[in-house]
């Protein structure tokens, strides 16, 4: 393993108020209550939590109908509830994906006016992040992408979501731009589907310093990618804005699973590669995109978070107490065979 930082990090977590959801799926009706974001919000930091991850319509519902006078009262009534509670917003992301005018994409879509439509509720999301103090907007890029290829011209939907993130760069100086890649869903293909592609725009943008990626679990594992490579990646450029930690099992649906439940080892070496850059120790979040089982009862549901919070503070442990002596020495003998029982070991707590 490589050098760690001295001090150990002390960790932040966050999660958006989704991550409580109420339990419906493209199958079947809510079967839980729903919760106001109110109540949500107070549930933070007695779970261990002090940033909320936002949508734009999460702090402004129906923004959409609003004038810029009522998003900037209603982002301010946000803002005070958050102050309230102690928390950190730790960005605000365009919910691109729920308009009538985003049906076939937003800033690739094929349509002039939709377009207009989508970078115009992007700078309001910009406006939206800044009135609630939040210093990022995460752009997950939806229905940007094809279900049949020759739908769109590729090239230029490239330019065309580069043009974009110039834009916003120029319209708020103080809010930085995470991308969240992501392979698939809704979208049959979609444009930046890896983290190397993030990356590429953001070198390619005005302000290459401003343009980072939040890489998520289970979008790296639906791009057939190991998610701890891919933040290595995102870190050895310094472009590793946030996470999403989840899980995922096997190439299907974007399960948002708890963190480390299907592949703890795929987890372990998530936190291996956080904890060697140091990652958190400039105020960092650690976040989760976890989903509650639809079978889970009760309300307001919130196990999955905690529980993948705890595992994630379990695998710092792992991390710290791993045998890096051994590991030299096995690495120095390109014994690899051994070096992967004793991980497995060291994971499983045998000695
Ligand atoms: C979608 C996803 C989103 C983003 C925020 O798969 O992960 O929840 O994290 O827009
Ligand atoms: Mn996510």
């Amino acid at each position: 393993m490589g050098q760690r930082m001295s001090t150990p990090t002390k960790y932040r977590f966050s999660f958006g108020p989704w991550n409580i959801s109420e339990g419906a799926d493209p199958f079947g009706p809510e079967v839980r209550k729903a919760f106001p974001h109110e109540k949500k919000f107070a549930l933070y930091k007695p779970m261990g939590f002090d940033g909320v991850q936002f949508h734009d319509d999460d702090v402004v519902p129906g923004v959409d109908d609003l004038t810029p006078a009522q998003i900037s009262k209603q982002a301010a009534k946000v803002k005070k509830m958050l102050d309230n509670q102690g928390l950190v917003p730790e960005f605000v992301a365009p919910r691109l994906w729920f308009a009538p005018q985003t049906v076939d994409g937003a800033y690739t879509s094929n349509s002039a006016k939709d377009r207009k439509y989508a970078l115009e509720r992007t700078l309001r999301c910009i406006d939206i992040a800044h009135e609630v103090g939040s210093k990022a907007t995460v752009l997950w890029l939806a229905r940007e992408g094809t279900y049949i290829r020759e739908s769109k011209n590729a090239r230029l939907a490239y330019e065309r979501i580069l043009e974009t993130i110039n834009t916003m760069l120029d319209h708020d100086k103080e809010i930085d731009v995470w991308i969240e890649p992501k392979p698939n869903e809704p979208t049959d293909m979609a444009y930046v589907p890896t983290i190397g592609h993030a990356v590429a725009l953001a070198y390619a943008s005005k302000e290459p310093k401003r343009v980072k990626g939040l890489i998520e679990t289970a979008h790296a594992l639906l791009a057939g990618l190991d998610p701890s490579d891919e933040m290595a990646f995102a870190l050895a450029h310094d472009k590793l804005g946030s996470v999403h930690l989840n899980d995922q099992n096997g190439l299907k649906y974007d399960q948002d699973k708890n963190f480390g439940s299907a592949n703890l080892r795929v987890a372990f070496n998530q936190v291996r590669v956080l904890e060697e850059a140091g990652f958190g120790s400039k105020g960092e979040f650690i976040g989760l995109d976890v989903k509650a089982m639809r079978t889970q009862k009760g309300s307001c549901v919130t196990s999955h978070l905690t529980g993948s919070r705890e595992l994630f503070l379990h695998l710092v442990d792992k991390v710290r107490s791993w045998d890096q002596k051994l590991e030299k020495q096995l690495v120095d003998a390109r014994d690899y065979e051994a070096l992967e029982l004793a991980v497995m070991k060291h994971l499983m707590g045998v000695k």
